[in-house]
């Protein structure tokens, strides 16, 4: 009828409402976390309690990065050993930050008019959802029911392929198989080499530079601050010449398996962020060459994009997290508009799907800096401590000849 008429409501025939969000960061509060914005967010999933959806099947998707324990501290420090103790230590801060997020899904949940289930994908800032002790944990603060559901890295839900993305993503991918490894008879989250080399070295930095992390592009951050990549490079080089040759790890510690060109790509990443890296190209060919998939939503960079072939799609939804694109020679710093996907389903095959591009509400009181430049004293600090603790300590090791190249 008319309805078919509005492109973003569900044409007729929909029996199934799939909505899939992530990159939320959800922090511990204060200026640190990425996402002062639980209340918001809470209103957005029970919109899915009202008309058009009210009578449809709602399959809600958290697609990864939802909780940011990657960036909550434990006890005042980022330990990349993480225990069940440590993670359920973090999710505890975020829970006390963000409990209209919580109730909110529990009331979801609790809906009459037709059934919904709340989906957990794993990404790279929340895996440790791989612990049972966390998904426990996350299901009583949600209410406890059974509705809401653990997928893993990935979702197939029909002829829908669901996943946050960060497997794909060399730097950040874990060993599906062995999520949690055993050390010195503790479980440990078995991390990705590039979690390890940020929880090493920018990570407990995250007070003084949470904010310089939210804008784009990094590129105009870099020359129009050149001293925050400064800073960066001195971190990182630091990092690798002294720290990780001194005893910071025991022999046999399953943190330990970096090297120069893994950290290396870590810091080049910081500085770039390539978008280019995003349309996987697996998936892409499977939606090219097979029938079973017709639609991929992917998370991870940031960066909302689509690519078709024919009627088979793959949509990377954008991030709800706050980022801000730097302007006018740092003189602006404009809100990106958030982005996540909807699809509409019929016995599973999509009948419809699409991105959707939302402004987030205005920032708390005090939360953003009147100037870019206002981030730079800080930045200053640090990079004098830096520079100190660098002198006074003689260098572990000789680089070879081509590591003193640019960073960043
Ligand atoms: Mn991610």
């Amino acid at each position: 009828m008319g309805n078919d008429l509005r492109p973003h409501a569900p044409p007729a025939g929909t029996d199934q409402v799939l909505v899939v969000l992530s990159d939320v960061e959800m922090g511990a509060g204060g200026p640190a976390d990425d996402f002062p914005h639980s209340d918001w967010l809470a209103d957005l999933l029970l919109s899915y309690d009202e008309p058009p959806f009210a009578g449809l099947p709602v399959d809600i998707v958290l697609n990864g990065d939802i909780v940011d324990l990657f960036k909550t501290p434990f006890e005042g420090r980022y330990p990349h050993h993480v225990t069940p103790r440590v993670a359920l230590g973090k999710l505890e801060q975020i829970a006390a930050a963000h409990p209209r997020f919580f109730s909110a899904i529990q009331e979801l949940l609790a809906h009459r008019g037709a059934e919904r289930r709340v989906h957990f994908v794993t990404g790279n800032h929340d895996a440790e959802l791989a612990f049972p002790e966390i998904q426990t944990d996350l299901r009583r603060r949600c209410g406890g029911s059974e509705r809401l559901c653990f997928a893993g890295f990935e979702l197939d839900l029909g002829r829908v392929h669901v996943e946050h993305g960060s497997q794909r993503d060399p730097m950040f991918a874990v060993d599906a198989a062995r999520p949690i490894i055993e050390y010195r008879g503790e479980q440990l989250l078995n991390l990705s080499w590039g979690a390890v080399t940020l929880l090493d070295t920018v990570m407990e930095l995250q007070p003084q530079l949470a904010f310089l992390d939210r804008v784009m592009p990094k590129t105009a951050v870099f020359e129009l601050m050149p001293e925050a990549k400064e800073l960066l490079t001195e971190l990182f080089w630091n990092y690798w010449t002294r720290d990780y040759w001194r005893g910071f790890f025991g022999s046999d510690d399953p943190a330990r398996r970096l090297t120069w060109t893994m950290v290396k790509e870590v810091v080049w990443r910081f500085g770039t962020k390539e978008p280019d890296v995003a349309m996987d190209k697996t998936l892409r060919d499977r939606l090219t060459h097979g029938d079973d998939i017709m639609l991929c939503i992917l998370g991870h960079q940031h960066q909302p994009a689509w690519w078709s072939y024919g009627d088979r799609k793959l949509l990377q939804a954008g991030c709800l997290r706050n980022e801000y694109m730097l302007v006018d020679e740092g003189r602006e710093l404009r809100p990106i508009p958030k982005c996540y996907a909807e699809a509409y389903l019929r016995r599973g095959t999509p009948l419809r799907s699409h991105l959707v591009e939302i402004a987030g509400p205005p920032a708390p009181a005090g939360y953003l800096p009147e100037s870019f430049f206002d981030l730079l004293p800080p930045v200053l600090d640090l990079l004098t401590a830096t520079e100190r603790s660098r002198q006074a300590t003689p260098e572990q090791r000789e680089p070879d000849a081509d590591e003193g190249e640019e960073l960043v």
